[in-house]
């Protein structure tokens, strides 16, 4: 489909809210409020509530009517990766923020709460505001949004995103559905095309690449005419994201002029490797899905010869294949007149976590191995100190009262004693 951002001609299923936690999921929830379309009266779609500790970091995000900012007050410093101070800072400002959102967000088809796995402020308020929403009638309008962090983020980062990724996946059947953004996923597919490029320059690809991928998804289920096959509309888009469990989003383009429909090679491993690897993570066990949509948008030229009775019928043999438990497969074809390729679009929802869950324990593992063997390990410089004992000293002559540290060593001496348990010494007392 053409860029998506640029044409006036097209409609939207949803309207988003975007709960942006922390400085990634701010960061997401910023970029999905931004994206400008040429919609009539829509020009930008989406709405995003941002809240954060760290006072520096919300003020990087520009002034927008459809943006509001709320900076915790007591926390300006941030949550320092600590997920209790996290916790406790979205705790304090509940009230605050729960009138904000329910303001806010009153309007809203569905409300995404946003947060990068990982840090302090993000990470340790997701369930809260969770919780919060729930509490405030959006029981059936709220989902996740959630990054994993990359392989080189350090074991705190790690055990932190774990730590709350645990709970989340006990209460998992209780919630709508979850989004995974596989930062380490992302961030392989862009260091191939640009190598030399800074984390920064990654972070911002990244966050455009996802507030596309979903504000596409929204877009081609309300755009389009169907002419075959089943018409997945916005209800049946909103009814997917209500789907507990995890959900993953794919998209493939042709050159039509690229298919021959009479030959299933030229299309039909391409359709079923987009699915296994998905846009924003992958490693699902898709067997188990319990919904899974597909749709297909040609220039009506392309669609006429493309979506004949086998083509068809070949993709939903397909995703028949991968997900046989899922009770509903609709698959729709559209035309789309300012189209130029054929673009498919497929959604899987009702998924278990993904494999890349299993790699950060194994990094949390392998982290801890280490750790023990380097502090386990004695310390033969601290057992070559601790075996040192200091000579007694010489006498002292009783005239010392030209020794100009007498004084001090006193002040020391008596400032030892009073300062009791917070001394870091006591322990060798
Ligand atoms: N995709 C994406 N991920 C991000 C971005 N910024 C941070 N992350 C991810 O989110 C994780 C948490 O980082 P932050 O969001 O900065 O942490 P925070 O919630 O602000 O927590 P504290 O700074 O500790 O208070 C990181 O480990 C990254 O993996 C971003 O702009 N885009
Ligand atoms: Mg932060």
């Amino acid at each position: 489909m053409r860029n998506v951002l640029m044409r006036n001609d097209l409609s939207l299923s949803l309207k988003f809210g975007f709960l942006g936690l922390g400085m990634g999921g701010c960061s997401i929830a910023y970029e999905s409020a931004t994206i400008r379309t040429q919609i009539t009266n829509n020009h930008n779609p989406y709405t995003a509530l941002l809240i954060n500790t760290n006072e520096i970091d919300l003020r990087k995000f520009k002034e927008h009517s459809n943006v509001r900012k709320l900076q915790l007050t007591g926390f300006e410093k941030g949550a320092g990766r600590d997920i209790a101070i996290g916790e406790a800072a979205f705790k304090q400002h509940r009230e605050t923020i729960q009138r904000e959102a329910v303001e806010y967000f009153a309007d809203r088809d569905f409300v995404w709460v946003t947060g990068g796995l990982g840090g302090g402020t993000g990470t340790g308020s997701i369930l809260e505001a969770i919780r919060m929403l729930y509490a405030n009638g959006f029981k059936d309008r709220c989902g996740l949004m959630i990054t994993l962090p990359r392989d080189n983020e350090g074991s705190t980062v790690i055990e932190n995103a774990l730590d709350r990724l645990q709970m989340i996946a006990k209460a998992m059947n209780n919630l709508g559905c979850i989004l995974v953004v596989d930062n380490q996923k992302l961030y392989n597919d862009f260091i191939k095309e640009q190598s030399q490029a800074s984390i920064s320059e990654y972070l911002d690809y990244s966050n455009k690449y996802i507030a596309t991928a979903l504000h596409e998804i929204n877009v081609v289920t309300a755009s389009f005419n169907p002419i075959a096959g089943y018409h997945f509309d916005s209800s049946e888009l909103l009814n997917t994201f209500r789907t507990p469990g995890l959900i993953s989003i794919s998209k493939l383009e042709f050159a039509s002029n690229s298919i021959d429909t009479a030959n299933q090679s030229t299309f039909l491993p391409d359709f079923k490797r987009s699915i296994e690897r998905g846009t924003l993570s992958d490693g699902y066990n898709l067997a188990k899905s319990s919904r899974i949509a597909v749709s297909m948008v040609a220039h009506p030229n392309a669609a006429k010869r493309i979506f004949s009775m086998s083509f068809i019928n070949s993709i939903e043999t397909t995703i028949e294949g991968l997900s046989p438990m899922a009770k509903e497969k609709p698959v729709a074809a559209y035309e789309d007149p300012n189209g130029v390729d054929l673009s498919i679009y497929t959604i899987v929802a009702g998924l278990g976590l993904p494999n890349r869950v299993n790699q950060l324990v194994d990094k949390a593992k392998e982290a801890q191995e280490k750790a023990d063997d380097v502090f386990g390990q004695v310390d033969s410089t601290l057992s070559a100190l601790s075996g040192f004992t200091r000579k007694k000293p010489f006498e002292q002559s009783p005239s010392t009262s030209d020794d100009p540290f007498a004084a001090s060593s006193e002040v020391a001496s008596t400032k030892q004693s009073n300062d009791g348990d917070v001394d870091p010494f006591s322990i060798l007392k």
